[in-house]
């Protein structure tokens, strides 16, 4: 039997030795290497973290203490030691185990994530709260390099240092973002890494001031300044100290005894400490260690090859707006590409092999990629920032107060906009139409396939202000794409299909199951193409015509184009019309495939004819 079948719970740990914790490490790797394999994950972050979450729970009381994942993507081994060991084979599937920590899973997962960056925060505030309760447990946020490079990080650090309260933070620097960390915090780790010299000699005076039988008040103060003569010598400053933290490290994060010994010193010191672990992501997986971008997330793939198993025979609409990208700055010079640590996952990474010096990947930090757009922008460039939908989130006041106010020509390529594949709540992106349409002077569109994208990309490089576009992560259609690009009409739409007492408008990825529909029932059906602007001249000259309108779209229904369609009706005086409106509920979606979740609620061509059906029966 292996170790890993006798873990319920993390007591089940402490009984083990040193040398059983390491074969339990290896176990580790190979549960998630090989479910990984077949449900699709993040593995390389995962593979990473093993020894480090056993010494976690092996020195802490879990049911006690707390332990607060950054994303959350790199909690596999947690789960596993966590009574979900059974369960892991649902990994990311439907109605499965969430590839993230979620507070209503398992009472281990003290906070739900998937957004960078919040672990200090939250951990900041259950250190206040377990202070004011009078409770003593231990509060520890576990954040990766690349996440500490987002703001919050950085303004929780600031707090905790002047709290001055009992916070243990976990820096797990494996140097990575998704690909190569960047930042200038990123080449300061690495000198920090660099003088692990600085560390030991550290170390060795502090044990020499414990040894010393009688130590007064003078002694330690002298230790101290020894302390602080070492660090000035060796290194300009240790940052975390002069922000109030104490400062440990570099430690080898895959070695058990080091990380247990250190964790153990760490949990009964007083005040914020931060203790810098370095692992290796993909770690004791070759492939993974070779090409951890590749292996930070992806579908199930083959062991022994590392390739992918599904692979897209259409091209995706990211790969399309990656390459028209390219093509149209080969021609002008003031356009620039901005990504918020996902270049690859945007599509951005041709650019910036062709155009370095006009791409930029501004770390895990949406919000000042925004207004960093924005500078680029008055100053007569043509930003195109790509972000996927759910991060765009944060930067909502960055977009409506920098960019819209200001009316900036700043182009934003909305990736993964609608029902996202595996990830879950967190990551779905269903709200941006409706944290969107209703900022001033924005205009949002939705390509119905790759062939629009490219026009509307060369429509919002052209345009006089802010605009965006939205698309899915998903293949196209396979469509035939023009040789010469156009602009657009702001705010027009293109009837597709003129039928009889029934017009459907629908918006990019919906246009075309939108269209199977109009196709069976002989209706009218509308490309909105604009989300905002609407085209208040088709609308309402077809709602008039048909009597009887349909609204279809991926995104959730309040405040999306529906309702945007219901007001302008209001306005106009035809609110008495039948209308329908189809979209996503008031809620957070599951986790799940997108054909699942598509399904699931009603957005595929048969769910849509279903619904009108039942409608048009009711109606
Ligand atoms: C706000 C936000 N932006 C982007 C992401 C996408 N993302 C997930 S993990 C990751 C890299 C995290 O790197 P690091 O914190 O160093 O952890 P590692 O994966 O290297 O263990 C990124 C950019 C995210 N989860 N949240």
């Amino acid at each position: 039997m292996r170790y890993l079948d006798r873990i319920n719970s993390p007591k089940d740990l402490k009984n083990l030795s040193i040398g059983e914790l390491s074969h339990l490490a290896s176990e580790i790797r190979e549960e998630i290497i090989a479910t990984v394999s077949k449900t699709g994950g993040h593995l390389a972050p995962n593979l990473g973290m093993v020894e480090l979450t056993i010494s976690l729970h092996y020195v802490l009381n879990a049911s006690e203490d707390k332990i607060i994942w950054d994303v959350g993507h790199q909690t596999y081994a947690h789960k596993l030691l966590t009574g979900r060991r059974k369960k892991f084979s649902t990994l990311r599937q439907y109605q499965g185990l969430s590839g993230f920590p979620r507070r209503e899973e398992s009472r281990y997962d003290a906070f739900g994530t998937g957004h960078s960056s919040t672990s200090i925060s939250a951990a900041l505030g259950m250190a206040k709260a377990r202070d004011l309760k009078g409770e003593g447990n231990v509060i520890l946020a576990v954040i990766g390099d690349a996440s500490l490079s987002g703001g919050m990080a950085f303004e929780a650090l600031n707090q905790a240092g002047a709290l001055g309260t009992n916070l243990l933070v976990i820096l797990n620097d494996n140097e990575m973002s998704i690909s190569k960390n960047v930042g200038a915090l990123s080449i300061y780790l690495n000198k920090l890494m660099a003088t692990p010299l600085y560390n030991r000699l550290r170390r060795r005076t502090q044990y020499l001031v414990k040894k010393t039988p009688v130590i007064g008040p003078r002694a330690l103060k002298f230790a101290r300044r020894l302390e602080e003569g070492l660090k000035n010598l060796f290194i300009p400053s240790i940052w975390f100290e002069e922000l109030g933290f104490r400062y440990f490290g570099p430690v080898d994060g895959h070695n058990l005894i080091h990380l247990i010994e250190t964790l153990e010193r760490v949990k009964k010191i007083e005040g914020p400490v931060l203790v810098h672990v370095i692992t290796k992501k993909g770690k004791g997986f070759r492939l993974a260690e070779e090409d951890p971008a590749k292996f930070h997330g992806l579908g199930p793939f083959d062991i022994k090859t590392g390739k992918l198993k599904e692979r897209k025979k259409k091209p995706t609409y990211t790969q399309v707006f990656g390459e028209t990208l390219l093509k149209l700055a080969r021609r002008d010079k003031r356009i620039v590409g901005i990504t918020a640590a996902m270049g690859g996952g945007t599509g951005l990474e041709v650019f910036s092999e062709e155009f370095p010096d006009r791409f930029f990947d501004v770390g895990i930090a949406e919000e000042h990629a925004v207004t960093f757009a924005a500078g680029l922008a008055v100053s007569g460039f043509r930003p195109v920032v790509a972000i996927y939908s759910t991060f765009l989130q944060r930067a909502y006041d960055q977009v409506l107060h920098d960019i819209a106010l200001q009316n900036l020509k700043v182009l934003f390529v909305i990736d993964r906009a609608g029902i996202v594949e595996g990830d879950g709540a967190t990551h779905q992106g269903i709200f941006d139409i409706a944290y969107l349409s209703h900022i001033p002077n924005l205009v949002l569109m939705a390509p119905k396939d790759e062939n629009e994208l490219r026009h509307m990309l060369y429509t919002g490089l052209k345009y006089h202000g802010p605009i965006a576009l939205r698309y899915p992560k998903d293949e196209g259609k396979g469509v035939k794409l023009d040789k010469g690009l156009k602009s657009l009409r702001i705010g027009k739409a293109e009837i597709l299909r003129k039928g009889e007492g029934l017009a459907i408008f629908a918006l990019g990825s919906m246009v075309y199951p939108a269209l199977e529909v109009a196709e069976e029932l002989d209706a009218t059906l509308v490309n909105l193409r604009f989300a905002k602007p609407l085209d208040k001249k088709i609308i309402t000259t077809l709602t008039k015509e048909c009597g009887r309108i349909v609204i279809v779209e991926e995104g959730i229904l309040e405040g999306g184009v529906g309702t945007r369609v219901l007001e302008l009706l209001e306005e106009e005086g035809l609110s008495n019309i039948k209308i329908k409106c189809i979209g996503l509920p008031d809620k957070f979606l599951e986790h799940g495939s997108r054909s699942i979740l598509l399904s699931k609620y009603g957005l595929t061509s048969r769910g849509i004819l279903k619904t009108v059906r039942r409608w048009l029966k009711s109606a």
